[in-house]
């Protein structure tokens, strides 16, 4: 067993392994986003069971100190994007504020019929169709979050997959139409299995899912979008005055 755990101590050895991964990370020893040790060499060089390791590396997991990437290891967590919940920002420009790099992935990409809560939330006629797709974001090629989005093809009637590979608010500002204000919903929620493969999260995680409803300048509803965020990427923050 390593030098500095104390079996005779009345902390449990996994407690024990814990603290010291602890120390090691916050001097910098393991740095942020990068791997630690394999399960293999921290049993070896703390001379403990997979079992008593695992217990240290979940809490540590749980602590949101760690993360786990299913099939690459276990990392140590990059600090939390902070993101304020009062501009109405795009995730393009949200992640260059911060220096780092959006990209997207559109898994999906149609025109429909929408459900009638779809439609309902966007003011659409019966017969009026929608483009819905479905993006993965992800800063500095680390998936952040998923985006479904519903926009009614009659004000954007030439919207190609292309064009989405870029930010969606450009592709709007540039046909001269105003983005004006929006309502938002969060709730917390555990995240399905097909959200954690995109997201690369294990099961269960738990995850942020925000519907936001947007306007133009002229009062048209003109996206609903339902997101799903990591909850260990994202702290949404707010100033609030009485
Ligand atoms: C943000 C918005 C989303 C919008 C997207 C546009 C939330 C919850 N969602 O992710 O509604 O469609 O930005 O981003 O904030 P883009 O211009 O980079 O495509």
């Amino acid at each position: 067993m390593n030098e500095l755990l104390d079996k005779q101590s009345p902390i449990p050895i996994y407690i024990q392994i814990e603290e010291q991964l602890r120390a090691r990370i916050s001097a910098g020893e393991f740095e942020a986003g990068a791997a630690i040790p394999s399960e293999r060499e921290l049993t070896e060089s703390f001379g403990v069971s997979r079992m008593t390791l695992r217990q240290a590396v979940t809490n540590l997991v749980n602590d949101g100190l760690l993360y786990r990437e299913k099939g690459r290891g276990t990392f140590v967590a990059i600090p939390k994007v902070e993101q304020p919940l009062t501009g109405l920002t795009s995730f393009t420009e949200d992640m260059k504020a911060r220096g780092m790099t959006p990209s997207n992935q559109l898994i999906e990409f149609k025109e429909i019929d929408p459900e009638p809560d779809v439609a309902g939330e966007l003011g659409l006629q019966s017969g009026e169709k929608v483009f819905s797709f479905k993006r993965i974001r992800y800063a500095d090629d680390k998936p952040m979050a998923i985006e479904r989005t519903f926009l009614p093809v009659k004000l954007f009637p030439g919207l190609t997959e292309e064009a989405l590979k870029g930010s969606l608010y450009s592709i709007i500002e540039e046909q001269q139409l105003r983005i004006s204000h929006a309502s938002q919903r969060m709730e917390a929620a555990l995240v399905k299995k097909e959200d954690a493969e995109l997201l690369k999260i294990g099961m269960p995680s738990p995850v942020l899912c925000i519907e936001r409803l947007s306007y133009l300048g002229n009062g048209s509803p003109f996206e609903l979008v339902r997101s799903i965020y990591r909850a260990d990427r994202y702290k949404f923050i707010t100033d609030i005055k009485r």
